[in-house]
Parts: structure tokens; C-alpha cells; sequence
């Protein structure tokens, strides 16, 4: 009796055991999913001067051979976007999409990326392109009130 009972006990030490070790690895897990942390232009920024490309950031590395961007202007204009390099050299966590000349207006790039535990992860971000400032009227005479 007293076999079963200290076996029991060793099984229930053992779930034990793994139940803490599961708490304790799933945080890592869920920081395997590639999230957002940071990306240039920022989500929503509006910007005077076009950006030449986007980078996002991402906590966790990623697999930039099989990302897939869309940029969309306005209401659901799609915008043609030239392939994403490989960019080797950068961080894994880094992707750099580079964009067409882009002029004012209301931008959002779509992504879906593939982090190295396996899952992809949408995501979105969205800024604006505003109208260069109009000049104002040249004043032979240099200007001030009249
Ligand atoms: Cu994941």
C-alpha cells in the first residue's frame, strides 16, 4: 500500500512539475508569434515627404522570403509594390518594404508575416502622405504686412 501511495505521490509530483513547466514556457511561445513593436513611418504618422520604404519592426525573427505586403491608397486602391528583399544583412526581426514614389494621400500597408515558430500574423499600418504646403505668392518688395 504504501508503493502505491509514494507512486502516486511521485506522479502527482511529476504533473506538478510539468504543469509549472508549461506556465512557465508558454510566455516564450507566445513571444514566438511575430508581433509589431515598432515600425517607420509610425502607425498613423503623417508625413510631409513620401517614405521611399517601411520598415516594421518585430519582436520575434521572421521569415522575410514568404512575407506579403499590399499597400492601399485611399478607399482600396492597391498599389504595385516592387518585391521585398531578402536584406540579409539586416536584423531577422526587420523588414524593410520598399515603395514606389508615392504621392498625398491616405496609405495602409497590409502585412502577413511568418515568424519562426510557424504562425503568421496579419497586421496593418496605416499613414498619410499630405499635400506639399502651398508657397505663398512671392513679394518682390520681401514681405511683412502691407
Ligand atoms: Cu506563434
Amino acid at each position: 500500500m504504501r508503493t502505491v501511495l509514494s507512486r502516486a505521490q511521485s506522479l502527482g509530483a511529476r504533473l506538478y512539475t510539468s504543469v509549472i513547466l508549461l506556465i512557465w514556457i508558454s510566455p516564450n511561445t507566445v513571444l514566438g508569434h511575430a508581433l509589431l513593436v515598432d515600425s517607420t513611418p509610425r502607425q498613423n504618422e503623417e508625413l510631409v515627404t513620401p517614405p521611399k520604404e517601411i520598415v516594421l519592426q518585430f519582436n520575434a525573427r521572421i521569415e522575410k522570403k514568404v512575407t506579403q505586403a499590399t499597400l492601399l491608397e485611399g478607399k482600396d486602391h492597391k498599389i504595385k509594390l516592387p518585391p521585398i528583399p531578402e536584406d540579409k544583412q539586416g536584423p531577422p526581426e526587420r523588414l524593410v518594404v520598399p515603395l514606389p514614389k508615392l504621392g498625398p494621400g491616405s496609405y495602409r500597408l497590409e502585412y502577413r508575416v511568418l515568424a519562426a515558430d510557424g504562425h503568421t500574423t496579419p497586421g496593418l499600418v496605416r499613414f498619410k502622405v499630405s499635400a506639399p504646403r502651398e508657397k505663398p505668392p512671392e513679394d518682390p518688395s520681401g514681405g511683412g504686412p502691407k
